[in-house]
């Protein structure tokens, strides 16, 4: 059985202003706009003390402002939320290389490859993001997406549900329709019509009747869903396509030398990244640009795919020996580039 997890922050962008501004802690605080109540713009985030007063994402800043005047307003700052977020991710993928990043505040890891309880991996996520951010998240575990992402949102902020198949009459059935992960107001509305207002009221209906109502595709995905079943997997990130380096000349050159002392400092560099990134290349290509704009590629490929500065050097060199660098202007611009990349450790990551 898989063990996915799904992690999301607690009140994301109010949390990390007010753990900047210490003055703010306890206050309502809403994060939305540019920051100014009276102007256009809504809520992008409300701290759990602003909430109190119903205020709520998407709402606008002057809707926000009439239930609770004397709340803090403040601009989205995004820059500093997507650094915030890329060092939570960096340490996610430091529990499990199998993630997928879904939005600025939330992730999906699998962990069924790994040894330890889902307890002790929760806490050590929860311990590692607090110590380095002064953050707290909620952590949702279970056999599929579906159910993690529901957990995640059970018991907030703070949180960590862990759910088995068995949880589902007791723990999700009783939630509204609308908690269910691709169910919007439309379906909310034509099912409430009907009658139907919890998930368990959905999971009640026949499949046939789902289909009749909502076609065979979502039809289908209903009647799953509402069963607490997926299996949908972890989507990984999307790998680089390729890694190249490329350097203009302050003045065009015309010796080889010279042109191939620059390309073999990058490909030292490109090389740093593939090593960096876990990654191999199976095609080099050298890209010459002469001082007339006129641009030239030659490209080469290895039977295996290799990291080593030896070969990915010695191809680039052979790739420049089939241009003719003395029947054109000088040189502008040179650059490497590898690409058909593959990752070392690809193999393991497909198998779940
Ligand atoms: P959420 O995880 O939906 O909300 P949250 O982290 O603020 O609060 P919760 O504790 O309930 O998880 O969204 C994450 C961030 O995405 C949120 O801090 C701000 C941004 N966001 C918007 O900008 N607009 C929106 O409508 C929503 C829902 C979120
Ligand atoms: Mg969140």
């Amino acid at each position: 059985m898989r063990r996915i997890l799904h992690v999301d922050m607690d009140a994301f962008f109010a949390m990390i202003e007010q753990k900047r501004r210490p003055a703010l802690k306890g206050l309502p605080v809403v994060v939305g706009g540019r920051g100014n109540p009276a102007s256009r713009g809504v809520v992008s985030t409300a701290s759990y003390e602003a909430r109190k007063f119903g205020i709520r994402s998407a709402m606008p800043l002057r809707t926000a402002y009439a239930l609770c005047p004397r709340a803090v307003f403040l601009p989205v700052d995004y820059e500093t939320y997507s650094r915030v977020s890329r060092r939570i991710k960096g340490i996610l993928r430091e529990i499990s290389p199998v993630i997928e990043d879904v939005g600025i505040d939330e992730a999906f890891l699998d962990i069924s490859q790994l040894e330890a309880p889902p307890e002790e991996i929760a806490g050590r996520i929860k311990a590692r993001i607090l110590q380095e951010t002064g953050l707290t998240c909620s952590i949702g575990i279970a056999p599929n997406k579906l159910l993690a992402k529901m957990g995640s949102d059970l018991r907030k902020p703070d949180g960590l549900t862990i759910l088995v198949r068995e949880d589902v009459e007791r723990l999700i059935w009783p939630l509204a329709v609308r908690k269910l992960h691709g169910v919007g107001p439309k379906t909310e509305a034509h099912l409430k019509a009907a009658g139907i207002r919890t998930i368990g009221d959905l999971a009640s209906l026949s499949r046939e009747r789902l289909i009749n109502s909502f076609g065979r595709s979502y039809g289908t995905y209903l009647y799953a869903a509402s069963r607490g079943m997926d299996d949908s997997p972890v989507v990984t990130e999307w790998e680089p396509r390729s890694m190249s380096r490329e350097t203009t000349f302050d003045a065009d050159v015309s010796d080889r030398e010279t042109v191939t002392g620059v390309l073999r400092d990058l490909a030292q560099d490109v090389v740093s990244s593939l090593k960096r990134g876990g990654y191999r290349g199976r095609t080099v290509g050298v890209k010459i640009r002469f001082g007339d704009f006129k641009t030239i590629t030659r490209a080469m490929t290895f039977l295996d795919p290799s990291d080593s500065l030896e070969m990915i050097l010695e191809a680039a060199l052979r790739c420049l020996d089939r241009v003719d660098l003395s029947s054109r202007s000088r040189v502008r611009l040179v650059g490497i580039r590898v690409t058909h990349l593959e990752r070392a450790d690809q193999e393991s990551l497909c198998l779940f």
